[in-house]
């Protein structure tokens, strides 16, 4: 096939000189500094690609086959490979692949089931869940009746005890269970058990660690959820966006909550995208990726324990982890600062019962994802613990001068968009 002219950069130079150069700073951003944010990666030359189509054109309400727009039967064949894709993957027996975000995908399956003032659980934002999860600053707190449930202060772990107790006395509809900062592996088979006992649906939320259960390295929630959503951009790797998986009994409940019920058009350049996201997640390449960001994992936690920093919970057994700075004297506010001006970009995260307001935070979650894309294993994710350790240790004008310079002797051999300069 022919280069296809929209896909020329040119073109943007040309019409928008402005924008062109804020897109290749942040490309030059990407490929400069060492990316630890936990739900971030890089999305393949393929992924962007497709992104960058006159899909984007294309009104397509409704769902393959039952469209209220004519002139759907490619975007169809879109929508379709990327269902297909996605169900094979997970052993889902029913997708939605619409889901503009993380925060739509659970509104609609939400709304799917509950009604304003229905009494959910979910897990406690300070502990690690997510702002839809029933913080009262998110649409979830504000219209559901959410009953937080948190990890136990010694260990900090989830409580399954107090999970259990509280679901006896709440009678929830829905549990949410999935988190954004938690580094262990959910007991999704314990959560069934107590979701089952008071007749509550389980929703799991697998944003974060859906690409490792691509990968086949962490439990796949599927095999005990009522319902799965999820991010595509986070350990899957693909285009920003989201899904929702559930079994076959409410998929009829959840494509009308995605649409008409919380959105309108889909976004089918993105859903696009997704299908070609979902191809290189089946792939042996990423199965060994996925193994290896869970290896890195480990290994910068190790580092990190080894240069006197303390990991929550004791260590990670997914791609991230939860670093409760204390034992160095700096909060996380600073640590993101002060990171950030040697190149490392993280961001500061509360821990568990954390004394600090949650805008300063006693901790920074990392995560591995991006630096996995980027070809790192355990050395150089090692000899980063150790930068990250020295930078937050000292602070003078010498140690930022050459850790500055390590972090970019590290990223002129590992970075994601190598043929972009
Ligand atoms: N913002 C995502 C995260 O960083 O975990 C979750 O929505």
């Amino acid at each position: 096939m022919t280069n296809p002219g929209w896909a020329d950069w040119a073109a943007v130079e040309k019409v928008d000189p402005d924008l062109a150069r804020a897109v290749m700073d942040e490309v030059h951003r990407e490929n400069t500094k060492l990316e630890l944010i936990a739900s971030e990666n890089f999305s393949s030359p393929a992924v962007l690609a497709a992104l960058g189509t006159p899909l984007t054109n294309k009104y397509a309400e409704g769902y393959p086959g039952r469209r209220y727009y004519g002139g759907c039967e490619f975007v169809d064949v879109a929508e379709n490979l990327a269902r297909d894709r996605a169900k094979k993957l997970f052993g889902a027996e029913h997708v939605n692949v619409q889901p503009h975000a993380g925060a739509q995908a659970n509104v609609a399956a939400y709304f799917a089931f509950l009604e304003p003032g229905d009494t959910v659980m979910g897990m406690s934002l300070a502990h690690g869940g997510h702002l839809t999860h029933g913080s009262p600053v998110s649409f979830s707190g504000r219209l559901f009746n959410f009953v937080p449930y948190g990890v136990r202060q010694d260990d900090e772990l989830i409580d399954l005890d107090e999970v259990r107790a509280i679901a006896t006395r709440e009678r929830p509809k829905m549990i949410v269970a999935g988190y954004s900062a938690y580094s262990r592996i959910w007991d999704f088979k314990a959560f069934r058990a107590i979701a089952d006992d008071v007749g509550a649906l389980l929703l799991v939320d697998a944003a974060h660690f859906i690409g490792l259960v691509a990968g086949g390295v962490h439990p796949n929630p599927l095999e005990h959820a009522d319902i799965v959503t999820c991010t595509t951009h986070k350990t899957l790797r693909g285009p920003r966006g989201a899904m929702i998986m559930c079994t076959e009994e409410h998929a009829k409940a959840i494509d009308k909550s995605v649409f008409p019920g919380w959105q309108g058009g889909p976004l089918m350049h993105s859903i696009a995208a997704k299908a070609v996201a979902f191809a290189e997640a089946a792939t042996d390449e990423f199965a060994t990726y996925s193994g290896q960001v869970v290896a890195n994992a480990r290994a910068l936690a190790g580092s990190l324990t080894s240069e006197g920093l303390r990991i929550v919970s004791g260590g990670t057994d997914n791609h991230l982890m939860l670093v409760d700075l204390r034992p160095a004297g700096v909060t996380g506010k600073d640590a993101e600062a002060r990171l950030d001006e040697v190149g490392i970009t993280v961001n500061k995260n509360a821990i568990p019962y954390d004394p600090a307001k949650p805008f300063v935070a006693s901790g920074i979650r990392l995560g591995t994802p991006a630096l996995t894309t980027c070809g790192m294993k355990e050395p150089e994710i090692e000899e980063v613990g150790g930068l990250i350790a020295r930078a937050l240790k000292d602070g003078s004008d010498t140690t930022t001068r050459e850790v500055r310079a390590q972090v970019a002797a590290l990223t002129d051999r590992f970075r994601p968009y190598p043929d972009v300069t």
